[in-house]
């Protein structure tokens, strides 16, 4: 008897400084009630999907930095939200930037929570592959400046029950590395649920840009094919502060088929109704972990950092 999960990949259109809380609070709410309508029992929205995606920005305020933060989740803004989506039974992923107190200081993450059909948080990500510089580079058309505003995920890559399935969670840079995907590929992860903000322009690396569309459907693929698990990538995309950002949003299922993908750049919701046995045949036989790996041999991926030649 397979296990069905309906799954809405909510993409999102730029978010613009001067939007609201509250009006991207609408936006959101509008595509849950099209998640509802399409029978889904999940629905995944971007990275940052409260806000612009402020790292373009130099800042130098922390006032005016923090603008941008969460300090309690749900809030009074977002609160509505969870109230539609406890009323209707539907769960959601939501990517926001976190700032909390822990031990004694206050932590500022670029974090996902996972809230089930009864409104509860299950599980929440704080982003671990940050991209980008720390400092101002008046150079760049655009900053990235994720390594200035957030601190790396201090909560490892959890794999959790929920939705009747093993469900996980990344963000964004996180897609490109395949660690991402076989630390929770480890734990039997039988969904990745991820969002993302991706300028089509990397000012370091000009030559990369036309591959934009290519290398996100390439992680997003081979991470799904090499962990016989679903991947659900979000984006925040279109002309965002003048910022043009990949869209593509997409649906990708274990054989690393893409099964939905959104045509448009705006806001829109793409579904699909995924088989969560499908990755079953791939996790017993080509990627059979306990059958195949030799992670004796394979040491110097947690050993070393940095590519270090030989001599
Ligand atoms: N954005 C980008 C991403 O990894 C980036 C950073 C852009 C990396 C272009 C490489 C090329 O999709 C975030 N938010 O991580």
């Amino acid at each position: 008897m397979s296990r069905f999960l309906t799954v809405g990949a909510a993409q999102l259109g730029p978010i613009e400084r001067r939007h609201s809380r509250r009006e991207v609070v609408e936006r959101l709410r509008a595509l849950l009630e099209q998640g509802r309508r399409a029978g889904c029992e999940l629905v995944v929205f971007p990275e940052l999907a409260l806000t612009t995606f402020f790292p373009r920005w130099w800042m130098e305020d922390q006032a005016e930095i923090d603008f941008f933060f969460e300090r309690e989740m749900p809030s009074a803004d977002t609160a509505p939200l969870f109230e539609d989506a406890r009323r209707a039974g539907i769960g959601f992923c939501l990517g926001y930037a976190e700032l909390t107190r822990e031990d004694g200081r206050t932590r500022r993450f670029n974090t996902a929570i996972l809230v089930e059909r009864d409104g509860r948080i299950v599980s929440r990500y704080r982003k671990i592959h940050l991209p980008g510089h720390a400092g101002h580079e008046p150079a760049r058309a655009f900053q990235h400046l994720e390594k200035r505003y957030f601190e790396p995920g201090n909560l490892g890559f959890p794999v959790v029950r929920a939705f009747g399935g093993l469900i996980g969670m990344c963000i964004c840079n996180d897609r490109r590395w395949p660690e991402t995907y076989r630390v929770m590929g480890l734990q039997g992860v039988e969904m990745v649920l991820l969002g993302y903000n991706t300028p089509l322009h990397n000012p370091p690396a000009p030559d990369h840009d036309e591959h934009s569309w290519f290398h996100n459907a390439l992680s997003l693929q081979a991470g799904a094919y090499q962990n016989g698990t679903w991947v659900v990538g979000v984006a925040k995309g279109g002309i965002e502060e003048g910022v043009p950002s990949l869209a593509d949003s997409m649906i990708v299922a274990p054989s690393g088929k893409i099964v939905a993908r959104a045509p448009s750049v705006g806001d829109e919701l793409i579904a699909h109704r995924c088989d969560l046995d499908a990755g079953r045949s791939y996790k017993t036989t080509t990627f059979n972990f306990a059958l195949h790996r030799q992670p004796e041999q394979y040491r110097l991926i947690v050993d070393r950092k940095g590519a270090i030649e030989p001599p």
